[in-house]
């Protein structure tokens, strides 16, 4: 039973990578815990004013999701790694971008990873959950509460993709649960400030929240 622990300490390493901070080091621009809402993802990097370098960490911050996932579900099975361990990875990683090993144990919200570990698990459940993101980010203009809507609706899909096939697995629901009030738990000072009025706009101005 020791290739289960190994995978899940691996994709909590893998996870604790905060792309946010390393892809803003390496492009020479300023560190997203300075500046905006001080959270290291993409949404605040993208506040720096470089596209690039929000797409840049939003893929990797994904791609740390998913690659754990994809890789115990595809080669898992010769050393007895089943979904349960699916579940474990994909929570570790994400937990480990809320809370990296690496960086004083102060990471992001979870989004753009548990998108990675969403589509890992199914293709369908991570295109319908990004498709919720998108619509709400469109209409509203708020990452913050497009992330939210989409993170309640996560679970449902992931029952709805998967039970259509008879085929929902507990552990699975259950990591997924877990990001979802996480991530949710993260925004609290998002939920605060769209209350308010004061949470800041996708593409809005910089200088004045509006
Ligand atoms: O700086 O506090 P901020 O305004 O930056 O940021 C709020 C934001 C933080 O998240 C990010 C990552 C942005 C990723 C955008 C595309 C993601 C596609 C949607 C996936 C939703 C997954 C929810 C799964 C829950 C289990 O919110």
């Amino acid at each position: 039973a020791v290739y289960p622990v190994l995978a899940t300490v691996a994709a909590y390493l893998l996870g604790s990578l905060s792309f946010a901070v390393i892809v803003t080091r390496l492009m020479g621009l300023n560190d997203p815990r300075t500046y905006g809402s001080k959270n290291p993802g993409a949404t605040n990097v993208l506040r720096s004013g470089s596209k690039a370098a929000a797409i840049v960490t939003l893929l990797l911050d994904a791609v740390k999701g998913w690659l754990p996932v994809v890789l115990v579900r595809w080669f898992g099975k010769p050393y007895g790694l089943e979904d349960g361990t699916v579940a474990l990875v994909g929570l570790a990683a994400f937990l480990g971008h809320l809370w990296p090993v690496f960086f004083r144990f102060e990471g992001g919200k979870g989004v753009a990873t548990a998108l990675g570990v969403l589509l890992g698990i199914s293709g369908w459940l991570g295109l319908a959950t990004a498709a919720t993101w998108l619509i709400v980010a469109f209409f509203f203009r708020y990452s913050s509460l497009a992330s939210l809507v989409a993170a309640v609706f996560a679970p449902v899909y992931y029952l709805l993709v998967s039970g259509v096939v008879w085929y929902a697995e507990t552990s699975i629901a259950v990591a997924i649960a877990i990001m979802a009030m996480l991530l949710a738990w993260r925004h609290k000072d998002n939920i605060r400030r769209l209350i308010e009025g004061k949470e800041s706009r996708l593409g809005g101005s910089k200088a004045a929240p509006a």
